[in-house]
């Protein structure tokens, strides 16, 4: 291994986060660009759906989370792209199966949505908590458009408590989050192609779009060692508390976030 991949690796362990500048190439981007886009195009089309969450239903341009994205054939096959899943098992120091899932995280201009305190492995339950989100910047992600901000050292301090926050796609958020936490906070700017790596229980949140032209999107690829496991029970318990508010907001009769 590369000095500069184990400090990478050293680095993610002790803080729960770390940054891989340029993880995608230009000519690499603009794939994913091309796809994207299609695939944004195709959403608008599709009446009610579910995997589509935009801040206002009347605006095209707010889209701001797009799930399951993996149906598309491109994206599927970075499922087990081991470009991927190598820097995921290399990091997490164990093998990886398969990414679980791919998301679009966007900040649309205009909307000022935030991204709530919260740790991933809230939503995912797993036990031991051995699971990463490689979140790959596609636009320029900054102070004005909504940079991740991340706790260090948080993941190795257990899970905190949860309560429904009220925004659609991020519907949990800690209970107990002080003034104390935002100060220790370390925003992470972001150029396209840049990819930040969080442990599922880092505590991270981001700031809203305050821009008026310009969008902060994002893929984000979710990893989980091959010997951890989901808490079913848990994992129901927050379906459950979750489900209310997302079928209100999407309305529709059965969803799944
Ligand atoms: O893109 C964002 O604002 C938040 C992403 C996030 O929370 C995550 O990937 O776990």
């Amino acid at each position: 291994m590369s000095s500069d991949i184990s400090q990478i690796r050293q680095s993610f362990q002790e803080n729960g986060y770390v940054i891989v500048p340029s993880f995608l190439d230009n000519d690499e981007l603009n794939i994913v660009y091309e796809r994207l886009t299609k695939l944004i195009l195709a959403t608008h089309k599709k009446q009610n759906y579910e995997h589509a969450f935009y801040a206002d239903k009347q605006d095209k341009n707010s889209l701001k989370q797009l799930h399951r994205i993996e149906e598309d054939d491109f994206f599927k096959s970075y499922l087990t792209s081991s470009k991927w899943s190598s820097l995921a098992s290399t990091l997490l120091d164990e093998r990886v199966n398969s990414a679980l899932a791919i998301e679009w995280f966007n900040k649309p201009p205009n909307y000022f949505h935030e991204t709530p305190p919260h740790q991933d492995n809230f939503y995912f339950c797993f036990e031991p908590p051995q699971a990463l989100t490689i979140w790959l910047a596609l636009d320029h992600a900054d102070h004005q458009t909504g940079c991740l901000h991340f706790i260090p050292g948080s993941h190795l301090q257990g899970m905190r408590p949860h309560r429904l926050s009220n925004n659609l796609g991020f519907s949990q958020t800690i209970v107990d989050f002080t003034e104390e936490d935002q100060g220790t906070g370390v925003a992470v700017t972001a150029n396209p192609g840049d990819a930040v790596i969080h442990h599922a229980e880092t505590v991270h949140w981001a700031g809203s779009n305050q821009t008026t032209d310009r969008h902060r999107a994002a893929l984000a690829m979710v990893f989980k060692s091959s010997t951890c496991r989901r808490n079913q029970q848990r994992f129901e318990t927050y379906q459950q508390s979750a489900k209310p508010f997302i079928q209100q907001e999407l309305c529709l009769e059965e969803v799944s976030e």
